[in-house]
């Protein structure tokens, strides 16, 4: 039979505070309790997760090079303010071409200018914004829809479609 299928969550600087500051932007939420929910929502697909938060571009790039390694199908990243500074990151999520989806708790274009640009968007399967942590929930049946289609192709699993 097979693994069952390995999604990572990955999380940028800052988000370890998520619930202890700034509520009015990004939420009351905890990254520990975001992150139980999506362990809870995987399970009941029946799929392995893994969440990783840093707060240093290296381990973060580290991170994502180390998923086709660990048998990573797909990653839901909050790039946080890497999103807007890092050709670092982008390279590494070129590099190792594991679908993922781009996710922010806050509507970044809604915000300074300098959020509105992504180095990661144009390389994702899809982007959410703005929707507080339900977000990366969306964003995690997304995945779990997308690999589910994978399996269910007659040739089995694809990678997702490009351009
Ligand atoms: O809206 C998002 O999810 C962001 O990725 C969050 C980043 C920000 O730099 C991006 O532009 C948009 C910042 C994360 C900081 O998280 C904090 C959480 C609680 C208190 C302070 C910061």
């Amino acid at each position: 039979m097979q693994m069952a299928r390995l999604i990572w969550v990955i999380h940028g600087p800052n988000l370890n505070l998520l619930g202890t500051r700034e509520p009015a932007v990004y939420g009351n939420a905890s990254l520990a309790r975001i992150d139980g929910d999506l362990a809870k929502v995987a399970k009941a697909h029946g799929m392995r997760l893994d969440s990783f938060q840093s707060n240093h571009e290296g381990a973060l790039v580290d991170r994502v090079q180390s998923a086709p390694g660990s048998g990573v199908d797909f990653i839901v990243i909050n790039p946080a303010a890497y999103t807007h500074t890092s050709v670092a990151l982008r390279d590494a999520l070129a590099a190792v071409a594991v679908p993922f989806i781009e996710v922010h708790l806050s509507n970044i274009h809604r915000r300074e200018a300098f959020r509105h640009h992504s180095y990661l968007s144009d390389l994702a399967t899809g982007v959410i914004a703005g929707l507080g942590p339900i977000g990366y929930r969306l964003a995690l049946l997304a995945a779990i829809d997308s690999l589910r289609g994978a399996d269910a192709s007659p040739s089995g699993p694809r990678p997702p479609k490009k351009g």
